[in-house]
């Protein structure tokens, strides 16, 4: 116990104890400042602690997917797979707990339920479901961009006789499936990683798609002792590429359009990232990908045909090729096995556009056609993104402004770190900065690292409130409209752009500038007194 384990007044409050939520723990124990910091859960992780399905892993190579803050720290943690298993990720976030003495400012199964801006005091006034009343110069929620689960559109459920489970809240005991008939809803990435593992153990695998992902062969494999060593041996320029690089992964930079080339060389290009499989391989291989339709059908064809390859029955091929957005526009999956799992006798697809999904049935999953009956349905439906957590929390500014009410049109911010009318108030790797765009920890970083720096810069200012003007907003999130519209991102239904979610405002929610370009400007803002926002000295 430390004196600020059970302060009702703090420097600062943290919401959510993921891997934001523990480095900007870390960073303001070092300013000296009292923290206190609420987690839903009963252990640190966030993400990494609630998606425990099977199969779970990041698509991030591990040893970029961690953090950099520590050298000691990168030298002496061993991954032991390329790409990490939610089970490793969760012991390296619970080693650096341990490692940095984090929990004791911790408190769990703690959910921030509202915060209220006290203009007088320039304080927040935080509230807890446990009834708890904090007050804290102060906010900054850590609460990720994809926490909030999207409420479950299927009717029905309430009926169904069976086992229903979301992959975003998998039981922390695991579930055994043997022998039972599983149906899957949804094809994204949780989907993606958990159907190759429940046909293993399923009698009978139904798989419930509605829009097809483009999915890459990870080719996750063990780490070998050398490339461990090299990598740590040179993991300070590599930490410095990943900071200045677009999505937080170095890659050599795209020179040629891919329609400047012929077909032979840019399928060999295609095939040369497909060999590497990474997210990035195949989309960063030209200049266009992500901006030009042509040269992205250039891609998406090339990942088409590897999905024919792998599944043997063409008619599954077809249906689980994507063709009604472009490639990289919903965000790419890493498989291990996914299409052959289609190859297996006791599994089957069913094609939602086809025979649309009516409802759940006290048996099973009932479409337009016809019902199948199953034991258990797993609900791989995704989350409510980005802004989801965020208004999740009654969060109300200056005049009592609701932060879900001034977002209802979409989400405005300021460089996606704070929100003109919540002074004080900064959310770590918010709508409209690189985000999910980007290997999230790098991302998380470089929020963590900024609002330390200008927490210690308003302090030996004297100053005590600090409140992005409109005229800022506004101008970035006119910037972020455009440098979105410049791609194709806008033109699929993702939950980049929210419209995965039933009613949300369909925005392009990330900021596509890349993440060094991004960092440049929030570190110029910073060494311009703070531009766009206005500083305010400590009221009374
Ligand atoms: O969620 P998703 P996710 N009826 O939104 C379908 C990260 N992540 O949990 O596309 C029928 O991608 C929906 O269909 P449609 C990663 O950033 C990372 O899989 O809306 N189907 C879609 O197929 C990822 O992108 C990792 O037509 C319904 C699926 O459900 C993000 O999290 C691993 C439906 C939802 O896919 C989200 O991934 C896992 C309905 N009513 C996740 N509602 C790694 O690091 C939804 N669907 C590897």
């Amino acid at each position: 116990m430390t004196a600020t384990d059970h302060a009702s007044s703090v420097d600062a409050v943290i919401v959510g104890a993921g891997i934001a939520g523990l480095y900007q723990l870390h960073r303001l124990r070092g300013l000296g400042m009292s923290t206190r910091v609420f987690e839903t859960g009963d252990d640190v992780g966030g993400t990494w602690y609630w998606n425990r399905y099977p199969g779970a892993r990041c698509d991030v190579e591990s040893m970029s997917y961690s953090y950099s803050f520590s050298p000691e720290l990168e030298q002496e943690w061993e991954w032991t797979e390329r790409y990490p298993a939610q089970p490793e990720i969760l012991r390296y976030v619970s080693h650096v707990a341990d490692r940095f003495d984090l929990r004791r400012d911790v408190t769990f199964r703690t959910r921030v339920v509202s915060a209220a801006f006290d203009e007088p005091a320039g304080r927040w006034r935080v509230v807890t479901d446990t009834g708890e009343t904090v007050d804290a110069r102060f906010l900054i929620m850590a609460t990720g961009c994809l926490s909030r689960a999207k409420d479950i559109d299927i009717d029905g459920i309430a009926t169904f006789g069976g086992t229903t489970l979301h992959t975003s809240r998998w039981p922390h005991d695991g579930v055994d499936l043997t022998g039972q008939r599983v149906a899957v809803i949804g094809t994204g990435s949780s989907a993606v990683q958990s159907i190759p593992i429940i046909a293993e153990q399923a009698a009978e695998l139904t798989v419930f798609q509605r829009t097809p992902a483009y999915s890459l062969a990870a080719r996750n494999r063990p780490l070998e002792p050398d490339e461990v060593a090299d990598m740590k041996a040179g993991y300070r320029a590599w930490r410095e590429a990943q900071r200045t690089s677009g999505f937080g992964v170095p890659v050599e930079p795209a020179t040629q359009s891919a329609l400047e080339v012929g077909a032979e060389e840019r399928t060999a290009r295609y095939e040369a990232g497909w060999r590497r499989g990474t997210l990035v391989s195949i989309l960063g291989g030209y200049t266009d990908t992500l901006t030009d339709a042509a040269a992205n059908e250039t891609a998406a064809e090339f990942v088409r045909q590897k999905i024919r390859d792998r599944v043997d029955d063409p008619g599954t091929a077809e249906l689980l090729c994507p063709r009604s957005y472009p490639f990289g526009t919903k965000r790419p999956c890493l498989d291990t096995g996914y299409y052959e799992t289609f190859n297996l006798p006791h599994v089957s697809l069913v094609d939602l556009r086809r025979t649309p999904l009516v409802e759940l049935t006290a048996t099973g999953v009932r479409t337009s056609e016809r019902t199948h009956d199953v034991d258990v349905v797993v609900f791989a439906t995704g989350f409510d993104a980005m802004t989801g957590a965020l208004e999740a929390v009654d969060i109300r500014g200056r005049d009592g402004v609701l932060l879900r009410e001034k977002w209802a049109e979409g989400p405005r911010s300021y460089l996606g770190l704070a929100v003109a009318g919540f002074p004080n108030l900064f959310t770590v790797t918010g709508p409209s900065s690189p985000s999910v765009l980007s290997n999230m920890i790098v991302s998380i970083e470089q929020h963590v690292d900024w609002i330390t720096d200008c927490l210690a810069s308003l302090r030996d200012r004297g100053v005590g409130t600090i409140e992005a003007s409109t005229a800022a907003e506004d101008e970035w999130v006119a910037h972020v409209a455009e440098v979105g519209g410049a791609t194709l991102y806008p033109t699929a239904d993702s939950w980049y752009m929210g419209s995965n979610v039933p009613g949300k405002p369909r925005v392009f929610m990330a900021y596509i500038g890349g993440v060094g370009a991004y960092r440049e400007l929030c570190d110029a803002v910073a060494a311009d007194g703070y531009r766009g926002f206005r500083l305010d000295e400590v009221p009374g």
